[in-house]
């Protein structure tokens, strides 16, 4: 562990009431993160509690803990501690909690990363935050099997399972440690990647057969209305995922996902191959992410959304 990391640790030592801060709309390294710091600390006797103002999704409900995500609350703790969150804004309506904290810490591995903590911790080149929190809990000596467990399961969520470029030598060398312990690897891999539920599997079988193709097949387009999250039950949450299908095809370039959240507004995903940056497309629609997945949000009509995309793709190719 560096002199940094070190610091987070005595932080976390030297304090015995703590929360935990996921972003909001939590994803799974996000959720891992904060219940592997809860459990290693409640291992060390202290009171820790993972907080969050959004719902987990029920894909990650099988995370030991999962059922112990509390709202914010208007309790000033000793110690607030955020995980995975780039900037004060991404924790939602917990915000305020955290700012009440007596003491304040943060680690991230978001390039964008604002120092909006006391003390935070940033490496932009972890596949996971679930690797930072790896290292600062095996520095600490806190790591068990359920504990590994979810820090398997965070760095298979944000590393597409060792499949983006994020991924290197030392996350392969954290998941090696990882599995050492008695963890069901290939389970959680399951649980995180593959798993659907019949709705999910409507959802996309739907989807998927209407993908249409523009110029000469380098642009895919995957449209999710409203229509379709009302005919499958399903939510634009339950879109994880799917564009890795139109991406992934020979020709394909630039891939959108573009899910109708509410009327004129959309939730725009992008995904590219070398030809574009992705980060690019969405940062000219006030979004952002990394160079090759990015997201945006949309207003207006559908026809005017998918031409902005169109010409913002055809603009950078
Ligand atoms: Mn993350």
């Amino acid at each position: 562990m560096n002199d940094k990391l070190q610091k987070i640790a005595d932080m976390l030592s030297s304090a015995k009431d703590i929360a935990v801060f996921c972003h909001t709309n939590p994803d799974g390294d996000t959720i891992a993160c904060a219940l592997a710091v809860c459990r290693a600390l409640n291992n060390a006797g202290k009171t820790a509690i993972p907080v969050c103002d959004s719902p987990v999704p029920e894909k990650y409900a099988f995370m030991e803990g999962a059922e112990s995500f509390t709202l914010p609350d208007k309790r000033a703790h000793e110690l607030a501690f955020a995980v995975d969150s780039s900037d004060l804004s991404r924790l939602g309506g917990a915000g305020k909690c955290f700012l009440s904290a007596k003491r304040r810490a943060a680690v991230d591995h978001h390039k964008s990363h604002e120092n909006f903590a006391q003390f935070d911790y940033v490496e932009a080149d972890a596949s996971a935050c679930a690797e930072i929190v790896f290292l600062l809990l095996d520095g600490m000596g806190l790591i068990d099997d359920r504990v590994a467990a979810l820090l398997f399961a965070g760095i298979v969520a944000d590393s597409g399972c060792f499949q983006y470029p994020s991924t290197t030598a030392r996350t392969h060398d954290i998941a090696r440690r990882l599995m050492a312990y008695d963890i069901d690897a290939a389970d959680i891999i399951y649980r995180v990647h593959r798993r659907l539920t019949p709705n999910v599997f409507a959802l996309k079988n739907r989807v998927l057969s209407r993908c249409k193709f523009y110029d000469d097949g380098a642009i895919a387009v995957l449209t999710f209305m409203r229509s379709d999250f009302e005919a499958t039950s399903t939510s634009p949450a339950d879109t994880e995922g799917m564009i890795a299908s139109a991406i992934d095809v020979d020709g394909v370039e630039v891939a959108f996902a573009v899910s109708e959240v509410a009327d004129k507004n959309f939730k725009v995903s992008v995904r590219t191959k070398e030809r574009a940056d992705a980060s690019d497309i969405a940062y000219a629609f006030g979004g952002g992410g990394h160079s090759r997945a990015a997201g945006c949000r949309m207003n207006g009509f559908y026809e005017d959304v998918i031409d902005k995309l169109l010409k913002a793709a055809r603009d950078r190719m």
